[in-house]
């Protein structure tokens, strides 16, 4: 059975990563497939934004090294907000480095990512190093906290250079040798970049209007992203961050990402 026909709750029996088995638990629990990607550069906004849509959400998703006054205190209250409204954040940092780098990147410096993201994303570029030197990091995370990686197969943007071969080799880091238990997904455009059901098919580039930006960005609509191309979480950025009401548009990305999931398992 191809892994877009199984449920969510089936899949977090086959996951090897407890963080996936987490996420795809709540997925279900919670009856939703949308990641919130929370571009905006000032703390509070980023709190208001995830206090209204928090109820609505699996994943909210930080670049956080765009937030202008990045505080400790920041994080306390994001992650307050992440246990009452019951969804884990995700830092979308393209870890892309050496092992001993990404390791002081993940760990380390200002914002001490390793501490609070319960996921992270990751290049493949560097080859499987990549996940031994994230590893590496975690020994200052107490114990039981546990954590994961998406790594990247496919980009939204127009022109990217990632052809079949290294999505095919991508795939073969995330899905065989000895640290597969840190890897809780791939992002990525289409079913075909893995075929193993453990894993969480994230998808970036969603919109209701189809159409693009002006930087190369190259959207799809929720429909499109879960039924045809194997998403099983959309991420919404604009479509929601810029709306008049963020929190409206967070209950129609949400409904009707999940609508398409259910038809989905249903066919
Ligand atoms: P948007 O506002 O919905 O376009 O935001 C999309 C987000 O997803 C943004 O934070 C990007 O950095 C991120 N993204 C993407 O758009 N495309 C990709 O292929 C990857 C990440 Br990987």
């Amino acid at each position: 059975l191809q892994r877009t026909r199984l449920t969510y709750e089936n899949r977090s029996n086959l996951a090897k990563s407890a963080v996936a088995k987490r996420l795809f638990q709540l997925m279900a629990s919670k009856q939703t497939n949308l990641c919130l990607s929370a571009d905006v550069t000032k703390a509070d906004d980023i709190l208001d934004i995830a206090d209204k849509c928090g109820p609505y959400i699996c994943l909210l998703k930080t670049h956080i090294d765009i937030v202008e006054d990045f505080s400790e205190g920041f994080i306390t209250n994001l992650q307050a907000l992440a246990k009452r409204h019951n969804f884990l954040l995700l830092e979308d940092r393209k870890f892309a480095d050496i092992g001993n780098t990404v390791s002081l990147q993940y760990g380390k410096g200002l914002y001490k990512i390793s501490n609070w993201a319960d996921l992270v994303t990751a290049h493949t570029l560097p080859g499987r190093s990549i996940l031994q030197g994230l590893k590496a990091a975690l020994g200052n995370v107490e114990a039981g906290q546990e954590r994961g990686v998406f790594l990247l197969s496919e980009m939204s943007a127009s022109g990217n250079l990632i052809d079949d071969k290294y999505k095919e080799n991508s795939n073969k880091i995330a899905t065989e040798g000895g640290d597969i238990d840190f890897v809780a997904g791939i992002v990525c455009q289409s079913s075909n970049a893995f075929a193993f059901p453990g894993l969480i098919q994230l998808t970036p580039g969603v919109k209701i209007d189809e159409s693009v930006d002006k930087l190369g960005q190259q959207y799809q609509t929720p429909e499109l992203v879960v039924k045809e191309r194997g998403a099983d979480i959309g991420v919404v950025g604009r479509g929601i961050i810029q709306a008049n009401d963020v929190q409206k548009a967070a209950i129609t990305y949400r409904d009707r990402l999940w609508t398409a999931y259910k038809e989905r398992v249903a066919k």
